[in-house]
């Protein structure tokens, strides 16, 4: 057997470095490939089609109610909110119901938003007959309140910021996130606006109309508002199937599925959900159709 002179020291070293190099490398590489975007902020377990589908999320919650009497600019509500204080500050969402309608009728969906890991504030309206450019300055005005002056305002992370609601709440929906682009995330349900034009909105929205829909038709209402949303914007168009206008104030998989989905997408920044949002759902028995700018 021939046996090898040991290694001369300089070469041993150079060895060394070399290894060492590589590792840091690696090292480096594996961190860029696997950490979250710099901007995410990931809360609860890899999601999976059960979990969206399911009456409630993976985070036990609590509930507050805020007066009427205590607030200013809307007219109060209940915050939804997970109950751990162990994994940091929530996104924040706000919750507008429709024309002549209360928070009762968007409870169903607040509870069950927060329960994926958002402060969800349901809120009601000075009156049941404000129009949507009210609607709108009174989600802006509860989250406000939401993140400067409830009890639940540390539990609120005030950067990562989204906002929902039914008809006239979906019309004041749109008109929060135009009035302030700073908003992460929009869903819009069964919208109602005579203003049919979004050109300026910046937020990523997922506008959902219900095909028969009589009060907003989807032709003069979620379609056109779609439409007019910039071709740049990440945005998203669910037409619900065989749904009427009053869908989103009754427990509903579809709605519950895709506007967690694509809150959890923007407001977190969790692209854990993209798989859902993009392509996103083909025609079915619940949908009938889907139209998105994705890849988002
Ligand atoms: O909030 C809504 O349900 C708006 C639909 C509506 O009744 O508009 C008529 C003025
Ligand atoms: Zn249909």
């Amino acid at each position: 057997m021939p046996t090898h002179p040991p290694t001369p020291l300089p070469r041993r070293l150079c060895s060394a470095v070399t290894t060492l190099t590589l590792v840091v490398l690696l090292a480096l590489a594996g961190g860029l490939l696997t950490a979250p975007a710099a901007h995410a902020a990931v809360h609860g377990p890899d999601p999976t089609d059960a979990l969206l589908e399911a009456s409630r999320g993976p985070y036990a919650t609590s509930q507050t109610d805020v007066s009427s009497l205590s607030v200013s600019g809307f007219g109060g509500g209940t915050i939804y909110y997970p109950t751990t204080t162990s994994e940091g500050a929530f996104g924040g969402v706000a919750v507008a119901p429709g024309y002549t309608a209360d928070k009762s009728s968007m409870a169903w969906l607040a509870a069950r938003l927060a329960s994926h890991g958002f402060v969800v504030f349901n809120i009601d309206t000075l009156t049941r007959l404000d129009q949507p450019d009210s609607r709108g300055r009174q989600l802006l005005a509860a989250l406000d309140y939401l993140t400067q002056r409830s009890s639940v305002r540390a539990r609120v992370d005030a950067t990562r910021l989204g906002v929902m609601g039914h008809s006239m709440g979906g019309g004041g929906t749109l008109e929060a996130v135009a009035a302030r682009p700073s908003l992460r995330a929009a869903v819009p349900l069964t919208p109602w606006n005579l203003d049919k034009t979004w050109p300026g909105v910046q937020t990523p929205t997922l506008i959902i109309g219900a095909d028969a829909d009589t009060i907003a038709p989807v032709a003069t209402h979620s379609l056109p508002f779609y439409t007019s949303l910039p071709s740049s914007l990440d945005k998203a168009y669910l037409e619900l199937n065989n749904a009427t206008h009053f869908a989103p104030n009754v427990s509903n998989t579809t709605i519950g599925k895709y506007s967690v989905a694509w809150i959890k997408r923007f407001v977190d920044d969790d692209t854990r959900y993209d798989r859902f949002l993009c392509p996103g759902p083909g025609s079915s028995l619940t949908v009938d159709q889907y139209r998105s700018t994705c890849p988002f």
